[in-house]
């Protein structure tokens, strides 16, 4: 029995770095909430985890575009479930990639409502928990487009900075009540990502990786990892974390053939 686990909730948990980081911290015994949309993939993932690693495992399935879903859900957390040690806002999504003045405005809001508007939700859910405790840590992932802006993602950019200013505002918000607050941020991960962004389209997604070893999930979920197991004075502001060849937002280096 590890008598360490902390609580943890997971958003965007049924593909990518959300999974991984639900693998990799059940693999470490810690109880996990998993959240998404898609509900088959949380239960099938609930059981699998359970089964291999003992933990307890709680699946939650909502939209977190949905503030009713969203309050309804962690409201409806029994006593033991609902002292939230650690939150992982992942939930998040590019759609598109076109410039301003042809973009499709429906993939702005859906960035924008997911990206910025979940992100909020869940944490003004969750904080005051940890506030009334006097300890917690939240984990923003937010990415390279959070740190500089790139041509034909505008609103994407546009989230990603905001999921920045948020994490660093909201860390001294809650410094005196003792609540780490920590960003990472990636560069390219091969995950669903550019699947969902290109709205379905594999062959386009594929590209996006050829040539180069993008960073995987569990790259990802490693950093979290490391976050999250930092002694109590301890708390790691912000990361940085690229694939070797990707030097910026718009450079990757691809071998040819
Ligand atoms: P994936 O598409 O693989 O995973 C995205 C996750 O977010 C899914 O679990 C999805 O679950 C969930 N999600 C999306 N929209 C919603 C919603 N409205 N409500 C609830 N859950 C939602 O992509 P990644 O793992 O790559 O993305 C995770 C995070 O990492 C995102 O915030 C992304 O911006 C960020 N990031 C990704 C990078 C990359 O190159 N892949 C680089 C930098 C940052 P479901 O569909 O079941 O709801
Ligand atoms: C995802 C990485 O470079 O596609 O946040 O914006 S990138």
């Amino acid at each position: 029995m590890i008598m360490n686990n902390k609580t943890i909730c997971i958003t965007g948990a049924t593909s990518g770095i959300g999974e991984a980081t639900a693998n990799l911290l059940a693999r470490k015994g810690h109880r996990l909430i998993i959240t998404g949309r898609r509900d088959d993939r949380l239960k099938k993932m609930s059981t699998e985890l359970v089964e291999s690693y003992n933990i307890d495992c709680l699946t939650l399935n909502f939209d977190v575009r949905d503030k009713s879903a969203v309050s309804a859900k962690l409201e409806s957390l029994a006593p033991e479930w609902s002292g939230i040690d650690v939150l992982i806002n992942n939930a998040g999504l590019a759609a598109g990639l076109d410039p301003v003045h042809s973009a499709n405005m429906d993939d702005w809001e859906q960035m924008i409502d997911t990206n910025i508007k979940g992100l909020l939700y869940m944490t003004r859910m969750i904080a005051p928990g940890m506030v009334d405790r006097g300890m917690g840590h939240i984990v923003n992932i937010g990415s390279i487009a959070g740190k500089e802006a790139y041509p034909n993602a505008s609103v994407y950019c546009a989230t990603k900075h905001a999921v920045d200013a948020f994490t660093k505002a909201i860390r001294m918000d809650l410094l005196k009540h003792g609540i780490k607050v920590t960003a990472i941020n990636p560069g390219a991960v091969e995950t669903e990502f550019s699947v969902v962004r290109f709205k379905g389209d594999q062959e386009k997604a594929d590209k996006v990786y050829d040539g180069f070893s993008p960073l995987t999930g569990h790259d990802i979920a490693e950093a979290v990892l490391f976050a999250i197991d930092r002694p109590a004075h301890v708390n790691i502001n912000d990361l940085l974390i690229m694939p070797t060849a990707q030097a910026c937002a718009t450079q990757i280096h691809r071998k040819k053939g």
